[in-house]
């Protein structure tokens, strides 16, 4: 199966690092150069285009579009989130999200871990009032010493995991169920259901879940009680993944040392939100995997995909 035509809408209003440029266009172009490549910015051109196109990039595509594209075998989004992006109700064209992002919110992530680790943010205040506090690195502790729980270890929690164990960090990941093989920066794959045995030894907490019905609402205030005092927790998935008020009520009265926050029930974060004020929380605005490098990880991952069809002969 070939595609001989693809129409590209990467144009994203909102954040520059998640629009194509002449540079990513001319990478495709030189990569498929028997492939027809036309490109648009704005939804009207796209929809005019749509019936003649053989494949997809976009940001977001809705169900009922596919039934004015006759001619279309696949979809590809950047985003790894199915937010945005509708599969084909008749199941006929394929969709594929990316998985990529790995590479950039492990370091936004570990940059989190780092913050809290080494108390940057007392760093940042004794700066300000020119305070040479020594004595407040005393309990520092490194991550080689540490153990890190990472909840929902696909391709990016596993990713994640690789940089922790260049750390010496202990990695035990957490899984709906396991099957398949256990990467070596994984020292340990449990199931979700034995979580509650986990929480009481990790020093770090992670929450990469994707969203959706089966996610919601899966981290409850049982297992915030269950963390030991003073470890850390860090959500760089979705924000519907717990209540917002269970993880104020263990920031402001149990037993959490800090968050590092990056998605949120709610986004944008309200400015009415009691998260802004509370001590220790680090707020980033869903820019985990935003990066220079962003769209050119996408191109990497799209022709290997590409590649690989044509290697295996399969079909879209
Ligand atoms: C995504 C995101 O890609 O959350 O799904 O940015």
């Amino acid at each position: 199966m070939k595609i001989t035509n693809i129409l590209i809408n990467l144009h994203n209003n909102a954040i520059a690092a998640f629009s194509n440029n002449q540079r990513h266009i001319e990478r495709i172009r030189k990569a498929l150069p028997d492939v027809r490549i036309s490109v648009v910015s704005e939804k009207a051109d796209f929809m005019e285009k749509l019936p003649e196109a053989e494949c997809a990039l976009v940001w977001s595509f809705k169900a009922d579009w596919y039934a004015s594209a006759h001619k279309l075998k696949a979809v590809f989004t950047p985003a790894a989130g199915h937010d945005w992006v509708a599969a084909d109700p008749s199941g006929r064209v394929k969709t594929f999200y990316g998985s990529f992002h790995g590479r950039i919110m492990r370091e936004s992530l570990l940059s989190m871990i780092l913050y809290f680790n080494r108390r940057i943010g007392t760093s940042l205040a004794d700066q300000q009032i020119k305070n040479w506090g020594r004595n407040n690195y005393s309990n520092c502790s490194a991550l080689f010493s540490q153990h890190v729980l990472i909840i929902g270890c696909g391709s990016l929690g596993i990713s994640t995991a690789e940089l922790l164990k260049a750390f010496g960090a202990r990695v035990t990941g957490v899984r709906r169920s396991i099957s398949g093989e256990i990467p070596p920066c994984v020292d340990r794959m449990i199931p979700f259901d034995r979580l509650e045995e986990y929480l009481p030894l990790a020093d770090h907490v992670v929450l990469v879940l994707p969203g959706g019905k089966q996610t919601r609402g899966i981290f409850t205030d049982k297992h915030f009680k269950a963390i030991k005092p003073g470890a850390f927790l860090y959500n760089l998935g979705r924000g519907n993944c717990y209540h917002e008020e269970d993880l104020l009520y263990a920031l402001k009265f149990g037993q959490l040392g800090g968050a590092g926050l990056d998605v949120f029930e709610e986004e944008p974060l309200s400015p009415l939100s009691p998260l802004w004020e509370q001590q220790n929380v680090l707020i980033t605005p869903h820019s985990s995997a935003i990066s220079q490098e962003y769209i050119d990880l996408f191109i990497q991952e799209l022709l290997e995909r590409f590649q690989m069809f044509e290697t295996v002969n399969q079909d879209y």
